[in-house]
């Protein structure tokens, strides 16, 4: 299922297991009525991994090459060199260290930005700078030039882009949202956007989606803006990998990428 109705899941009474058809299961753990002692599992497809991974490095790399700026010179007829860091220099920071965050993190790595990461647990990932937990939170946001949001939608991260966490960032830094819209507090960005506290934002995901037309965000100059696409599943390579849980399922063995619902993802 993807945003099935409320209650909907509870109107079925033979229902043994409960499928996610997207990497995230915000849409399935806000319904009141989930029945909960039942199974959930999440989509992990490698190919979408691929993609956000693609999405984030675009992004990075459009943020880190001033491509933003350029554009705007480019509409004013403006023939000018801007200031350009190497890659090496640009300290980019990644919330949430899951299957996302961790493939994003070893592609930026790659092309020599300076990457760490912020996960919830104190586990350690190889040639990575990892912080943890609430302590963890502001080292990570004081070295991001770029900030990049992969982490679940849960009740501890939801509005964790707001005023308080966006003035950590250092003066002129960027964001780039492919998580979730209500990670972040739209007037927040709008108010650190006004000041110069944020320079950029690029943002896949919205509170509420489609963005309404009258949305400030559209027209904003320092706002890049994609409709939730940043990796959506591919029947083709999606079938295989829940059909695999499904087996497993009937066959009692154990179930690959399970959620637990208490702690949200
Ligand atoms: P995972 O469950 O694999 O990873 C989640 C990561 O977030 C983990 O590192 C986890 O920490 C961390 N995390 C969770 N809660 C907290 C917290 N309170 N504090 C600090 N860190 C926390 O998820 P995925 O990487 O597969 O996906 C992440 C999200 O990306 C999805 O939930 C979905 O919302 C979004 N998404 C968006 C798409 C799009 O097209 N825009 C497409 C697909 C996904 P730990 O490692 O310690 O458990
Ligand atoms: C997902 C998404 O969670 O596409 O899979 O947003």
């Amino acid at each position: 299922v993807w945003r099935p109705e409320p209650g909907f899941l509870a109107s079925l009474p033979n229902l043994k297991l409960i499928l996610s058809l997207g990497a995230g299961v915000d849409h399935l753990l806000g319904d009141p009525q989930l029945p909960r002692h039942l199974p959930i599992v999440r989509l992990v497809d490698p190919h979408m991994t691929d993609a956000m991974s693609e999405y984030v490095v675009l992004q990075v790399l459009r943020l880190h090459r001033r491509d933003l700026d350029y554009r705007a010179q480019q509409e004013a007829g403006v023939w000018r060199e801007l200031d350009q860091k190497n890659a090496v220099e640009r300290r980019v920071g990644i919330l949430g260290l899951g299957e996302l965050g961790q493939d994003a993190a070893k592609k930026l790595k790659a092309l020599g930005f300076d990457v760490a990461g912020w996960r919830r647990s104190e586990k350690t990932v190889t040639g990575l700078r990892c912080h943890a937990g609430a302590a963890g939170l502001p080292l990570l946001l004081g070295r991001s030039e770029i900030l990049v949001c992969l982490l679940p939608l849960t009740a501890e991260t939801e509005g964790i882009l707001n005023s308080s966490t966006l003035a950590l960032l250092p003066r002129g830094a960027a964001l780039v949202n492919a998580a979730r819209g209500a990670h972040l507090v739209e007037e927040h960005l709008l108010a650190a956007l006004a000041s110069g506290q944020i320079s950029a934002a690029v943002l896949d995901v919205f509170r509420e989606e489609p963005l309404p037309a009258d949305h400030p965000f559209w027209h904003h100059p320092c706002i890049v803006l994609t409709p939730h696409v940043a990796a959506f599943t591919n029947p083709v390579t999606a079938a295989p990998i829940i059909l695999d849980n499904i087996r497993r399922f009937e066959e009692g063995r154990p179930l690959l990428n399970r959620v637990d619902p208490a702690r949200g993802y």
